[in-house]
Parts: structure tokens; sequence; C-alpha cells
């Protein structure tokens, strides 16, 4: 049986990185007097590396105009990073933002069928509160068996680490495939599946285009049951992604699992 919905943050809950993390990067960018600009293409090139610190480490090596020195690239990724971290959350603040549709109405779903809920993200707890205490307060926490951020491993995603972590958390590591992950990117399904958990890919923006590859289902979001492969089952009426989706979505793809 569905022991448990284990949820990636920035993609899947909410648009963060088209609408929050680029626009609070090219702020930081500002604040500090640099003439940079990532603009949408260059983000979703750099989405590929997980981590904002580690993202603009990587454009860094890239720029004739940044740092020759790998210590001062090092301290101004760091500087740009907490700078934008403080900028994310005043705007997430000021003008808030949406989760996306369907994510509310599974979240209540799983509370009310008792179901364990967890958190397993690479971004930072700061950001990661931001954004759920803007929906649910500030005793979000409550809503989630276990909470993993990018402070609390090693190994960024797609590394399994976050998910391992997680699993153990709520005492499923030897049944990992007892939680079903929900993710919106590729780095993500991989992490997922590589922690032995089935995937549920709910495509984001800078994602439209990805394949399936280690989901048991993957679809435009969980706001509608219509573009998902494989569809649902049962009937074909339209409407969000229930949690009884989910779960034939995991049985198919795991029948012997416990
Ligand atoms: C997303 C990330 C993060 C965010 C930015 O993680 O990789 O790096 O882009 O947040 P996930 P930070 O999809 O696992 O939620 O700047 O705090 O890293
Ligand atoms: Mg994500």
């Amino acid at each position: 049986m569905l022991a448990a919905i284990v949820w990636d943050v920035d993609g899947t809950l909410a648009e963060t990185e088209r609408d929050g993390h680029r626009v609070a990067f090219n702020l930081a960018f500002e604040a500090f007097g640099l003439p940079w600009c990532w603009d949408e293409r260059r983000y979703g090139a750099l989405l590929r590396a997980a981590g904002g610190r580690e993202r603009l480490l990587h454009d860094l090596a890239t720029r004739a105009d940044a740092p020759a020195s790998a210590a001062e690239r090092r301290s101004l990724a760091a500087a740009l990073h907490a700078r934008k971290n403080t900028i994310y959350a005043a705007k997430l603040r000021s003008e808030g933002i949406a989760l996306r549709g369907g994510v509310a109405h599974l979240i209540d779903e799983a509370r009310e069928r008792g179901l364990r809920q967890a958190i397993a993200t690479t971004t930072s707890r700061t950001n990661l509160d931001a954004l759920l205490r803007l929906h649910y307060g500030p005793t979000w926490q409550r809503l989630f068996d276990a909470v993993v951020c990018g402070e609390d491993v090693q190994r960024k995603k797609p590394d399994p680490e976050a998910h391992r972590q997680c699993l153990r958390l709520l005492s499923l590591e030897v049944t990992p495939s007892r939680a079903v992950a929900i993710e919106d990117s590729p780095i993500g399904a991989a992490a997922a599946h590589a922690a032995g958990m089935p995937v549920v890919l709910a495509r984001s923006h800078y994602f439209a285009d990805a394949n399936g590859e280690h989901a048991v289902a993957s679809g435009p979001g969980l706001d509608t049951r219509r573009g998902w492969v494989p569809p649902p089952g049962a009937s074909g009426r339209d409407g969000p992604v229930t949690l009884d989706d989910i779960e034939a979505w995991r049985e198919s793809a795991f029948p012997n699992a416990p």
C-alpha cells in the first residue's frame, strides 16, 4: 500500500525557478554591479546543475569577465547566492507565488486520508520556508513527517541522497517503493528513481519537453488527468490527479511491491 508522498519543491510545488529564483539571481547580479543577466534559455540550461551556488559556479567557470582564481569565484558565488536567497524570500513575501494547480488538492487529499508526506529538495531551507509559510502559515512543518533540504545533504540531485535520507526518516528505507516521489525535472526523477522510489513526473516550465525516463507516469501537471502517460485508469473524467491515480500508477509499475 502507498505509505507516503515525497514532494520535490522547486518546479513541483510552484514555478519557483521561472518566477522566483531566476529573477532573484538577476537582481543579485544587479545589486553587485555585475552586467550579467540569465535569460530564460540560459537559465534552463543551467538548471542541469542542482543547487543555486553550484549553478553560479558553473556559470562563472565559463565567463571571461569572472574572477580568474577558483577561490575568488567560490567566494563571489557564495556572496551572490546569499543575496539571491534574501531577494527571493523578500519577493515571495511581497508578491507571493502561486502553488501549481492540483498541488494543494493532493496535499489535502493525502492529509485527509492519513497518508504521510515529506519534502526532499535540494533548495535552501530558507527558500522552502518562504514558500510554505506563504501558503500554510508558520506551522507548515506540521504537514510533513520529514523535511530534507539542500543543507542536509553532501550531494545534490541527481544524487539520491536527499530521497534516501527522507526514506530513512519515514522508516521506509527497506521498502522505498511504498513512497511515491513527485518531481518536475529529469534530475529530480533520476534522483528518486536511484533511491528505489516510483516517480510521478509533473513537468514544469523548463522541462516541458522532458520524456518520462525514470517515471511511472509523466504529464503536464497535477491539475489535470489529461495528457499523462500512461493515462490514469478508471474514469476518463478530467479534474486534478488524485491519490487513487498515483496508487494505480505505482501498482502497475511495481506489481509486487508491498
Ligand atoms: C531546485 C534547486 C535549487 C533551486 C535554487 O531544487 O536545484 O538549487 O534552483 O535554490 P529542487 P538554492 O527541485 O530539488 O527543489 O539557491 O537554494 O539552491
Ligand atoms: Mg524540482
